[in-house]
């Protein structure tokens, strides 16, 4: 087996978004395009030299082959080690723990998350670091200062290995390890909830529907829920990964899991429903006749995560993405513990979790959380979710209505308007922008202004700064609108729209979302000109 170097022209937009890089898949399939890519990762982590890897990815098209090609890259650069999920698959929270259990230098995992996937559809590549999470932004931004000067790459030329099979073999001077997706995640799971209480709940008569939209997570869910915990054979639907994910759109949300929401809002629906996407780090939660969203989720886990073993020593303090809404805010307030408010993008979250000031996290984009590893965790929340029922012995809707009876309910949607033109989505940001510093004092819709600004962070821990991370504009009552573009898109531009409102109680708490937040949809609306810069007036999806 010989080492092969092979010269390239570098590619232009090989910049890492929210999430890693991510493309049409046949950007990826051109000639060079991922390979110039894992070369600029080893380059900004200062080589694969002696180095061990965990790889693999949610099993979408062009998945195997992307594996092969990183297994030959990371053999040719002198890695000692690769950990490789059978199948080439590890869903993204148990790639995070296997570089955590194996405390190895970091993981390559390959996935879009919940865009679609096949040929014609989505593909993506990130680079996870030692503590299991995603590269910060220092190490993101010198991954896209190297692809500007790519002129090389080294890869092995040698057959394929078998990744079908579990067990070692070596590739060049490299060990391949492949290993059981499942089982590690599996057992850690275990250790934080009480597998008893659920049993006993199931075997109760529970009912539950997880719908794995043919995508990472069917094996995890039928090994966890049905294996382990005795849910009825059937609990898990689309069980089974495909690598166009059967058509669907992996992404756990009322629009794409509209079968999931059928079935729990029919008649004889199953107590509790539940969702994740392409890599099974999202979740979306649905009781029998009630949507939770995933803020209000956020902080019902936060105020019950004590029922949990994993948590029964309380939690250090909690975090959101600025976008998610302030209910988790309320609970930490009450529980006497901190509350920190990131950018968009769980690598935001890294530090805190590292630095133990937070244990769990979450965004109003389906993620949740906690130290446990460090990636959002779609199959983790729903178990903590059973954990809660199996002890507080109530419904959802119970649960959900006694949380808003006693912390007030932060009424919250998010609008989607997706595949606009860049160029006008860009100059609609830019107008809006411009406006920002003579906005407070003004009056829109009846309402007036508080403050408006393009968000800012400081890592409370490193003291990195992160600037334009998304405009909010703050109404004296507590109400907020928050607007940014999308950094995982991969066609044109799409315009995230958040809105929150605060109702304290004890009356109007059960209204629907949209009615509830009329008035700051249309204050959007005006102040930020949407029909008139993209031409559209409502967006594709509603969450
Ligand atoms: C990624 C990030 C999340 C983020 C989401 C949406 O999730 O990890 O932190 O909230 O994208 O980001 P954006 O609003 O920029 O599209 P995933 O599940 O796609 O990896």
């Amino acid at each position: 087996m010989t080492v092969k170097t092979v010269s390239v022209t570098a590619f232009e937009g090989q910049k890492p978004g929210t999430s890693g890089l991510r493309k049409k898949t046949r950007v990826f399939m051109q000639p060079h395009y991922l390979e110039c890519f894992v070369q600029t990762i080893f380059t900004a982590i200062g080589g694969a030299a002696g180095k061990t890897f965990v790889v693999g990815g949610d099993g979408r098209f062009f998945n195997p082959q992307a594996v092969q090609v990183i297994l030959a890259m990371a053999a040719a650069q002198g890695a000692r080690r690769a950990i490789v999920g059978q199948g080439a698959v590890l869903s993204t929270p148990a790639a995070s723990h296997l570089i955590r259990l194996h405390k190895t230098d970091g993981g390559i995992i390959l996935s879009a998350s919940h865009n679609p996937g096949g040929e014609d559809e989505d593909f993506g590549i990130k680079f996870n670091m030692a503590n299991g999470g995603p590269a910060p932004e220092a190490v993101t931004e010198a991954m896209f200062a190297a692809t500007k000067t790519m002129a090389s790459y080294d890869i092995l030329d040698a057959p394929d290995i078998d990744l079908n099979q579990i067990g070692q073999s070596q590739l060049g001077g490299m060990l391949v390890d492949v290993v059981s997706p499942v089982a590690d995640y599996a057992d850690l799971m275990e250790t934080l909830f009480d597998f008893n209480a659920i049993h006993a709940l199931f075997a109760g008569g529970f009912r539950m529907r997880f719908d794995a939209m043919c995508a990472v997570t069917g094996p995890y869910a039928r090994e966890v829920l049905e294996a382990r915990l005795g849910a009825a054979p059937g609990t898990v639907v689309h069980g089974t990964p495909l690598p166009d994910f059967g058509g669907m759109h992996p992404d756990p949300n009322p629009t794409w899991a509209k079968e999931l929401m059928d079935e729990m809002f029919g008649p004889d629906a199953p107590d509790f429903g539940a969702a994740s996407d392409g890599d099974g780090d999202r979740n979306m939660v649905v009781g029998r006749g009630i949507y939770v969203s995933p803020s209000d989720s956020l902080a019902v886990l936060a105020a019950n995560a004590h029922l949990a073993p994993g948590y029964a020593k309380g939690l250090a303090g909690v975090a959101r993405s600025m976008p998610t809404s302030a209910a988790v805010d309320r609970v930490a307030e009450k529980l006497g513990i901190a509350a920190f408010e990131t950018p968009t993008g769980w690598k935001f979250f890294g530090n805190l979790l590292d630095a133990g000031r937070a244990t769990l996290c979450g965004e109003e984009s389906f993620g949740t959380g906690s130290d446990h590893v460090r990636e959002k965790d779609g199959l983790w929340a729903v178990l903590l979710w059973l954990n809660i029922l199996a002890s507080r012995k109530q419904t959802v809707a119970e649960i959900l209505g006694e949380h808003w009876a006693d912390y007030g309910r932060n009424y919250y949607s998010r609008h989607d308007f997706e595949a606009i033109e860049t160029a006008r989505a860009d100059a609609m940001m830019a107008e809006l922008r411009g406006k920002l510093t003579s906005l407070a004092g003004t009056q829109v819709e009846g309402m007036t202004i508080a403050g408006a600004d393009d968000f800012a962070y400081t890592d409370p821990v490193d003291g990195s700064v992160s600037r334009n991370q998304g405009v909010r504009i703050l109404f004296d009552d507590g109400s907020r609108i928050v607007m940014r573009l999308s950094g995982t898109g991969t066609e044109g531009a799409t315009l995230r729209l958040y809105l929150e409102r605060y109702a304290a109680g004890p009356d109007g708490l059960a209204q629907d979302p949209q009615e509830a937040l009329a008035p700051i949809i249309r204050a959007a609306q005006q102040l930020a000109g949407i029909e008139a810069h993209t031409g559209r007036k409502d967006p594709n999806v509603i969450t």
